[in-house]
């Protein structure tokens, strides 16, 4: 089994720590190919290596992969991200058949003029509340006695009642739309430029969809969601997950004797993993 597609786009593999499910990209990248592969940033994950030295076979096995895809006629662009940042001193420069770019451009089979970025680029916009995602339970507690304590305060000095926990819970909400707001404001970069749409990465969700006119994609990633983006030769772009071509490729064999021992070993399950909503 193996789908050849005109270009896929692959993103926060984060290679270099034990999240990273490099078994399943292995598998991946075996029986899926393209005329062009895009790595949109956080391939590597550099902040990790240096807190922890984490690189098993399976990692050096995906790097071997890529490099032989390069060599074997598929045209690699890699596009550095936050956690892979030391590559991007490198951007304009070609290793071993990989171009390295700090952004690209892609032009689908039906002409469409893509974006390619990782996205880090745009968190500071709604950075103000991005830490708010990672206020927890105790803290929401500890804050609605405070307010308590406030608005008693408040009353004694014949203040009207102000709610801090309702101003808070407003900013949480934001938070949790942190996501909507991360991929509202690549597709309004991708407008800004004059492209027809913007191809990502970075928030470990994988999506394709129209935004007012705009085609925004992200890769997803190979942490948990076990995601790539890829063109269809008709220039249809489509989010494909691992667990779904391993079933596909599973169910294609009628015989259960003769079914790839991949589609065994690697089951979708040993996929689950926590991490936050706005893990990056
Ligand atoms: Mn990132």
């Amino acid at each position: 089994m193996s789908h050849r597609y005109r270009t896929i786009w692959l993103s926060d593999v984060h290679l270099g720590t034990s999240g990273c499910q490099a078994g399943f990209l292995l598998d991946f990248l075996k029986h899926n190919d393209a005329d062009t592969l895009y790595l949109v940033g956080d391939i590597i994950d550099g902040w990790q290596l240096k807190k922890s030295w984490y690189w098993k076979q399976a990692h050096n096995d995906v790097v071997q992969k890529v490099l032989r895809k390069a060599r074997k006629g598929t045209q690699v662009v890699y596009v550095p991200g936050n956690h892979d940042e030391a590559a991007r001193q490198y951007a304009g420069l070609d290793f071993g058949g990989i171009a390295i770019r700090s952004e690209a451009e892609h032009r689908t089979a039906d002409g469409k003029r893509l974006l390619i970025i990782h996205g880090d680029e745009f968190d500071g916009v709604i950075q103000h509340v991005k830490w708010l995602a990672y206020v927890g339970d105790s803290l929401y507690t500890l804050i609605l006695g405070l307010n308590r304590h406030y608005n008693w305060l408040r009353h004694k000095l014949g203040r009207p009642y102000w709610s801090l926990s309702q101003y808070l819970k407003h900013k949480v909400k934001n938070a949790v739309n942190f996501i909507s707001d991360f991929e509202h404001i690549l597709a309004a970069e991708a407008r800004r430029r004059g492209f027809d749409g913007v191809i990502c990465g970075h928030i470990h969700k994988p999506e394709v969809k129209d935004i007012d006119g705009i085609v925004y994609g992200n890769c997803g990633d190979w942490v948990e969601s076990l995601s790539a983006l890829v063109e269809h030769h008709d220039g249809r772009l489509e989010v494909v997950y691992w667990t779904q071509l391993a079933a596909h490729a599973a169910d294609m064999q009628s015989q259960p004797a003769t079914r790839p021992a991949a589609a065994d070993t690697l089951a979708p399950q040993a996929a689950q993993q926590e991490t936050a909503p706005c893990a990056s």
